[in-house]
């Protein structure tokens, strides 16, 4: 058994939070991914309060284990959807895409742990400073809206800055992205790539078919001109946002609507050619659909063997 201050912390059997993917991480996946010693995550993304209600709601039916939310604070309903966390207390909250300081204070008064998910380590420091009780160091590694600096030289930065736990995410699918991430000074990791391909992640078959088939430089990142720049697969899209990005007589507000409804599409509709196919780097290590209890199982048991072999380099 690997044991460290998250598991600790959270009550939960094995260090790792499944990643809150727009479109992606609703009640069924998180459900599985805490039965399975996890910590999943729903997904609040751009929705309004109701479909988050409900989500919640769902999970509860689905697992008697903690679960998590993560806010998406970009979202044009983040007021009213970090109010509903509080409400439904929520054991654990992750946030991206921004600082969740304003939200901070309501949420530790309704006893909630509050995990953000950052790219820096000013950010982290400013986090911890807050509140937080973890934070997610995440690479540039990892798919979705990303920051600049790698998992190799973000984490062991962020776990010499803070005296909280560290997760890390970026670049991370398997049992040696486990060990890795422990021997950097994490005490767990996130994973979003990898449960894409789970048996009970509800997006379309082609999906995770196109993630299950990908390789090494099959990622890219576009949107740095807009300040936010995303890491998907590559396909007709992605290749199209490229062209317009470059194109100076595009502005950033068209730019904006060509990037609107692109993840519903992938991800909901199976739209592999004109959707945003938002994946990590990792999507080149998934090999198979699997389901979540057997992705988490076997990531830790790979990593607790190289852990335990790791001394075999020292003579
Ligand atoms: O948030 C993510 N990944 C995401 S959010 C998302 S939805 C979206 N889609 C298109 C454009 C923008 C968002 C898809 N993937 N990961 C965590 C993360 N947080 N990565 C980077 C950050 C971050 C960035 C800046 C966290 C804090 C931060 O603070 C600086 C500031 O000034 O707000």
């Amino acid at each position: 058994m690997i044991h460290t201050r998250l598991t600790e912390l959270l009550g939960i059997r094995y260090p790792i939070f499944q990643g809150g993917m727009a479109w992606v991480s609703d009640a069924h996946l998180a459900a599985a991914v805490s039965n399975a010693g996890g910590m999943g995550i729903i997904s609040a993304m751009n929705a309004p309060p109701d479909y988050l209600r409900e989500q919640i709601a769902l999970c509860r039916t689905m697992t008697d284990k903690p679960f998590g939310v993560n806010i998406m604070l970009m979202s044009p309903h983040v007021e009213q959807t970090a109010q509903v966390v509080a409400q439904e207390r929520v054991p654990v909250v992750t946030t991206g895409a921004g600082l969740p300081s304003r939200f901070m204070p309501a949420w530790l008064a309704a006893d909630i742990r509050v995990v953000p998910v950052i790219p820096s380590v000013a950010i982290a420091r400013r986090v911890a400073r807050e509140g937080a009780c973890a934070v997610v160091a995440e690479g540039c590694e990892a798919g979705g809206h990303i920051g600049e600096l790698t998992t190799m030289t973000l984490v062991p930065q962020i776990v010499d800055a803070v005296d909280i736990p560290v997760l890390a995410a970026g670049g991370i699918a398997d049992g040696r992205g486990v060990a890795a991430a422990l021997m950097l000074g994490a005490q767990g990791v996130q994973c979003g790539t990898r449960f894409l391909a789970a048996t009970e992640c509800t997006i379309p078959d082609c999906y995770k078919d196109y993630v299950v088939a990908a390789r090494d430089i099959d990622t890219v990142v576009t949107g740095r001109r807009l300040g936010h720049p995303v890491r998907a697969l590559k396909n007709s899209y992605m290749r199209e946002f490229a062209r317009r990005e470059a194109d100076t007589a595009i502005s950033n507000e068209e730019l904006e609507q060509f990037g609107t409804g692109a993840l519903w599409r992938a991800a909901r509709q199976g739209d592999m050619e004109t959707g945003c196919v938002m994946a990590g780097q990792a999507a080149a290590l998934v090999k198979e659909k699997l389901p979540a209890r057997d992705i988490v199982e076997g990531m830790f048991k790979e990593a607790e063997q190289l852990l335990k072999g790791a001394g075999q380099w020292v003579v």
